[in-house]
């Protein structure tokens, strides 16, 4: 087999690469070591933003997104007992964010591409990538059962953190790396969302979060120990702890409902750079992760293949390499810009387990300042809504 790009990995990444690819006139083939209904189902990220929101649009995968997504135009923050609200809008010169969950945007861009784009294989696993230092590179892959290589003339590892893309890089490539003592419990209920915009909360006992998949269905999220199994909390246990952690002093209310999926993430920031060797590029969590309390991983994914695809049709409309050229170190401008928020927000919001009185006094004044300076808030609101692509 063979084609322009090899793209491993059909998450928000793979997939918007081959639809932005496709729209381009340059084909590709994506190899998918999962099936299509677990990819589908992966419960993940919730929040677009209006950057993200507007790509998808103009690859014409905004169709479902307009008319299911939802639309905030801020977030609650909550701490001692208060509640703050941050307007996006008001403190951006207009900006906003969409709630419409990772799965719908993969359900949707899986059938444009099976329509319309090129081979999307699913079960279909890249084994490495091979001849990066000169050349052409190589993917061999296992597929229903048989080997068989796709000779590219660029692949993408759109592989996430667990692929195989990354080991292709030379040992020189450097890791910055972060790992956090405590997890995200998350769950998924049939019950109406509790209030119309996100809850991030800080308490002593830990941070909690109430977001949202539809008018109907809430998605909550538990600060837990590392290490935590999901199994370990019933579910009479997570609501009562979300009681608690969201508790407010104006008798608010949160709502119950069957709850049906538990599961656990752990946290962590990681950079791999450079993100390109040779004719191999890397995109989304392959090269890097932020812990989730910002909502950016999928935005980040979003604008490193917006990156790879703009320059490879600069290259191909005007021969130059400039912006390939360029790719590694446009994306980490902004990946760095990502990684500082949402560690941030992280550590403002989390309890650690080994935190001082003094700590836990620093993370109220920092909620004091984003909470009463219109500069402090409004950085917030910017870092939140997205920064612009380069
Ligand atoms: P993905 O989604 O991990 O997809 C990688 C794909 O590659 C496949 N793969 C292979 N395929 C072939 N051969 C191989 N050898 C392969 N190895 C792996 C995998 O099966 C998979 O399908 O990476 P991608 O595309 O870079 O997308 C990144 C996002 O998924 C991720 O950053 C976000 O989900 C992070 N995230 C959030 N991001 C946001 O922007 N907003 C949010 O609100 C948000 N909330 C979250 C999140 C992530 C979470 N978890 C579970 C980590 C909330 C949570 C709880
Ligand atoms: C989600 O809805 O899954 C979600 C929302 C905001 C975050 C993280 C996750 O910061």
């Amino acid at each position: 087999m063979r084609t322009t790009v090899g793209i491993i990995g059909a998450g928000p990444a793979g997939l918007l690469l081959a639809r932005l690819l496709h729209r381009a006139g340059v084909d590709s083939v994506v190899l998918e070591s999962r099936d299509r209904a677990y990819v589908e189902q992966r419960q993940r990220a919730g929040i677009l933003e209006q950057g993200t929101v507007d790509v998808l649009r103009e690859a014409g995968a905004g169709e479902r997104m307009d008319r299911e997504g939802l639309r905030h135009d801020g977030i609650e923050l909550r701490f001692d007992r208060r509640r703050h609200r941050v307007d996006f809008p008001g403190l951006t010169g207009g900006r906003s964010v969409t709630v419409y969950a990772q799965t719908e945007v993969c359900k949707d861009l899986i059938a444009l591409q099976l329509a319309e784009g090129g081979p999307l294989l699913f079960e279909a696993e890249a084994l490495a990538v091979e001849g990066t230092d000169g050349g052409r590179p190589r993917v061999p892959f296992r597929y229903q059962g048989r080997e068989d290589v796709l000779e590219c003339d660029y692949v993408v590892g759109c592989d996430g953190f667990w692929g195989v893309a990354r080991e292709a890089f030379p040992t020189a490539s450097r890791v910055f790396e972060r790992t956090y003592p405590y997890a995200w419990l998350g769950i998924l209920a049939d019950v109406a969302p509790s209030h119309d915009e996100l809850v991030y909360a800080r308490h002593d006992r830990g941070f909690a979060l109430l977001s949202m998949r539809s008018p109907s269905v809430s998605r909550l999220y538990l600060q837990v120990p590392a290490g935590t199994e999901a199994d370990q909390w019933d579910d009479e246990e997570i609501w009562a702890e979300l009681d608690r952690r969201l508790e407010t002093d104006d008798g608010w209310k949160l709502e119950r409902g069957p709850i049906t999926q538990k599961s656990v993430t752990p946290m962590r920031s990681f950079v791999h750079e450079p993100m390109r060797h040779g004719r191999l590029f890397l995109a989304g969590d392959a090269a890097h992760i932020v812990p989730p309390t910002g909502a950016k991983g999928l935005n980040l994914a979003v604008g490193d293949v917006v990156t790879f695809a703009r320059a490879l049709v600069h290259e191909r409309r005007t021969g130059s390499p400039e912006l390939l050229d360029a790719y590694s170190a446009t994306c980490l401008r902004r990946i760095w810009q990502a990684e500082r928020f949402s560690y941030d927000m992280t550590t403002m919001l989390h309890s650690a387990p080994d935190a001082t009185a003094f700590d836990a006094r620093l993370q109220r004044a920092r909620l004091e300042r984003v909470t009463s300076s219109r500069a402090a808030e409004t950085d917030l609101a910017e870092a939140y809504t997205g920064f612009p692509l380069e």
